[in-house]
């Protein structure tokens, strides 16, 4: 590789060739630039050899299709797969730079709403690392996930206009650009041989053009490609008509209406308004992503036929379960195959994860608005739907009853889990509970139908970026302890039990915490301007605002606590910095409440001279993946408080885990699974079950109004809410006193409450003790090596894309 005099030599080279400037001039725009150009040169010759490596070797390849791919920054982590992160670093700083600075300049690519596109990210990280032939494919929106920015308290949008400065890791393939219509008349030919030929008339076309991110491998030479489709004009209609008015009209329209589709993410991931333009989005992906795959597939020789041999696809949600249809469209109107061989293809080449049981969540779309945007697609969802009924009908007479609920297209929807499910030859879910949730009730109807299907990959994420560059500090401690290995093998992390006795590594491993919290305290400090004390217990809530997630009913402890050292101000508490960091969807109102209401608490509590510095309420504007990255190291505390079986796996109680935080948490999605390795002593559980929270679902016996008249606290609480203790003469919160008091607590934040309360004061206890919380802390380090993206990605790999890594 490279020393840092040849790394500095290069760098001042490429800000003399590509900026004109010497390094005391150059910004740290300038410089970051520079530093990019050198990581892209030296990846184009992996990237280009891994391609011709698959081709050469006609490897199975695998697509992840999907909406969304939260990538935040790459510099960091390129240089560091590249294996020139030290060298940068050190070469930057001999040049009077710092390299922090100088990486900061890099826009987070934003274009996810939370776990669903993190976790695309990380595969996309561990397919390359593990040497799998495996891509992304996804949508270049022009505005990423809106930027938050607080306001008195309240939430207001951005735009995240992240391409404003050109993306410094994107490759625009112009002429691997592809054709996509919308809308328009299908018509019917009989060829000579019988078959059917479609055409369309009056359809509209959209071009789609592809960009390409490089996937760096760490450290093993291998660059896989995310494939990011951008919405344009096709030139014919570029130039604007003259002719007519009306005609000039049109176009301007279409020249509009074309630049939308890949225009912005859509914010919401909680509720589905059946926007046209979000199905425009869906197609437009899955069309391009289909027609890539077939094009590259049969350019390097293959036959139709044999594609499922070669190919495999996996749908991230039901976002991008047009694919269905698309993949047969294309099958049979383009390459001639008959339904039935199509229907084999189709089925065999994809697969579905489903992410959330949430019925909000589920994706249906009408009748009119699939068939009239498209028209072809609905012929053959309608025809998917017809042969599944009848087979259901005639093969399988007992569920017949069940038909309404399985019928892909029903009540005037098309039901898009049900496609998926029909259209694919597996469904997973993303952590235990949650696969056994749908097996047994959310999808037991089809459970009962197809079991085979069925499996769970738990969740991951990537030890790389989550422990190795964003905490380096515990990093280095963790391999001088136990040795390198455990970076390419993250199980290896359990060598870490052994040191739970071992004085001089817990208190090593407590020191990286503590200048952790520091820095964290630091950056508080500078951007809120609140003081927090460093010693103080940093618990951590960060995720998106849902009411499930029951950020309420943190902010309900932090008012008991309030409450009692008012009453007690002698009171012996354990100082604690509460930490958010959440976005709401611009239309969900009752979380931007829950946001204003912490921001009021804070600014009460956080002035209160009683208080001191035994609590803070700290909220972090802008939660993104590059605010996660300075957070999680500092955590102490991982707040994992969702209503039990609403949270399919989380994975931020993954990262916060690594880090060696401890969890408070309900027993749901990927917590149990937490729970089951560190053990009872090494976690903290509360609340009602999963089994629980469905038995009062379905046979009811819960009623929030008796809380309120028989526990004190909760009742003092609500009223401090109602009578504007926690506002002014114009803010109030009686609506979220009304919400739950009236909706009857549908997430059950009431009914936890004692539990949590209790359950926090253990965790103030167990504080108290430094050494045995540091020993509980690296528990959670060394048992988090389930958690690496990397065990999910090769269970992905062996049982649902059958594929092994490519030999080098
Ligand atoms: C849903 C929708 C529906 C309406 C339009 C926009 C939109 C965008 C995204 C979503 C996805 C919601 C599902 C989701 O993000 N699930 C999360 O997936 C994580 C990764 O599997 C998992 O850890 C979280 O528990 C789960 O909530």
């Amino acid at each position: 590789m490279y020393t840092t005099t040849e790394f500095q030599q290069l760098l001042e080279d490429k800000l003399r060739r590509k900026r004109g400037k010497e390094i005391k001039e150059a910004d740290d725009k300038d410089v970051y630039e520079a530093v990019a150009s050198i990581v892209q040169d030296s990846i184009t010759e992996d990237w280009l050899e891994t391609r011709q490596r698959y081709e050469k070797r006609n490897e199975r390849q695998i697509y992840y299709i999907s909406m969304e791919f939260l990538i935040g920054r790459l510099m960091e982590s390129n240089l560091m797969n590249c294996g020139l992160l030290d060298v940068c670093s050190d070469a930057l700083r001999q040049l009077g730079r710092d390299p922090e600075s100088v990486y900061n300049q890099e826009h987070d690519a934003g274009l996810g709403n939370g776990g669903l596109g993190r976790l695309a990210a990380c595969f996309l990280d561990s397919m390359a690392s593990l040497k799998y032939a495996g891509h992304g494919s996804g949508i270049r929106y022009r505005y990423g996930l809106f930027e938050q920015r607080i306001i008195h308290g309240n939430q207001v949008e951005l735009p995240d206009y992240w391409l404003k400065e050109a993306y410094a890791w994107e490759t625009r393939k112009a002429n691997e650009s592809l054709k996509i219509y919308f809308g328009g008349e299908v018509h019917s030919h009989a060829r000579a041989d019988g078959s059917l030929e479609f055409t369309y008339k009056h359809a509209d076309e959209v071009l789609a053009v592809p960009y390409d991110v490089p996937i760096v491998g760490y450290r093993n030479n291998v660059v896989n490609t995310l494939r990011l489709w951008s919405a344009e004009l096709p030139e014919h209609e570029a130039e604007i008509p003259g002719d007519s008015e009306s005609r000039y009209y049109h176009h301007l329209d279409h020249m509009h209406s074309v630049e939308q589709i890949s225009g912005f993410l859509y914010p919401d991931d909680s509720s589905l308004e059946g926007r046209e333009l979000r199905l425009k989005q869906q197609y437009f992906l899955v069309s391009s992503t289909i027609q890539n795959i077939l094009r590259e597939y049969k350019a390097n020789g293959g036959s139709i036929r044999e594609l499922h041999k070669k190919t495999a696809i996996q749908i991230n949600d039901t976002h991008p379960s047009l694919a269905v249809p698309e993949l047969m469209r294309l099958l049979m109107d383009e390459e001639r195959l008959s339904w039935e061989e199509a229907w084999k293809i189709t089925t065999a080449v994809l697969a579905y994860t489903n992410h959330t049981t949430l019925s909000e969540a589920l994706e249906k779309w009408p009748v009119d608005l699939v068939q009239q945007l498209l028209p072809r697609i609905f012929m053959i969802i309608n025809e998917i739907n017809e042969r599944f009924c009848r087979g259901l009908w005639f093969d399988h007479p007992d569920m017949r009853l069940d038909i309404p609920h399985l019928a892909i297209i029903a009540d005037d929807q098309v039901h898009m889990a049900r496609l998926a499910i029909v259209g694919s030859h597996s469904v997973n879910g993303v952590a235990h509970l949650h696969t056994e949730i749908l097996k047994k009730r959310e999808m037991n109807r089809f459970y009962r139908l197809y079991p085979e299907k069925f499996n769970n990959k738990t969740n991951g994420i990537t030890h790389r970026r989550w422990l190795l560059q964003v905490n380096r500090g515990l990093a280095d401690v963790v391999t001088e302890a136990i040795g390198p290995q455990w970076i390419s093998q993250p199980q290896k992390l359990s060598g870490l039990v052994r040191y739970s006795n071992d004085a001089a590594f817990l208190e090593a491993a407590g020191q990286v915490k503590q200048e952790n919290k520091k820095v964290l305290a630091e950056l508080i400090q500078k951007r809120t301007g609140i003081h927090v004390n460093e010693n103080s217990i940093f618990d951590v809530q960060i995720k998106r605002l849902h009411e499930y997630k029951r950020q309420l009913l943190n902010i309900f402890h932090i008012i008991h606590l309030y409450n009692e050292l008012k009453d007690n101000p002698s009171l012996d508490l354990t100082p604690r910095t509460f930490i958010f960091g959440a976005k709401a969807a611009p239309g969900y109102y009752m979380a931007k409440e829950i946001i204003k209401l912490v921001h009021h608490v804070a600014s009460i509590v956080n002035e209160d001279p009683v208080i001191g510095d035994r609590l803070k309420v700290v909220f972090l504007e802008n939660y993104n993946v590059s605010l996660a990255e300075k957070i999680i190291p500092a955590a102490d505390l991982s707040e994992q408080i969702s209503t039990a079986s609403k949270e399919a796996s989380g994975t931020g109680n993954m990262k916060m885990m690594m880090n060696g935080a401890l969890t408070i948490g309900t027993l749901d999605g990927a917590n149990i699974e937490i729970k089951d390795l560190v053990g009872p002593s090494n976690i903290f559980i509360f609340g009602l079950s999963s089994e629980e929270v469905h038995r009062y679902y379905a046979e009811g016996g819960y009623n929030a109004k008796d809380l309120y008249h028989t526990d004190e606290r909760i009742r003092r609480i609500l009223d401090q809410l109602h009578g504007g203790e926690f506002g002014s003469q114009e803010i109030e919160f009686k609506d979220l006193f009304y919400h739950i008091l009236y909706h009857n607590d549908p997430y059950f934040v009431l009914k936890d409450f004692d539990s949590y309360v209790v359950t926090q004061e253990l965790v103030e206890q167990a504080y108290r003790d430094p050494r045995h919380w540091q020993k509980m802390s690296v528990a959670n380090t060394a048992y988090s090596g389930k958690f690496s993206s990397d065990r999910t990605i090769h269970e992905y790999a062996s049982d649902i894309w059958k594929l092994t890594p490519v030999r080098s």
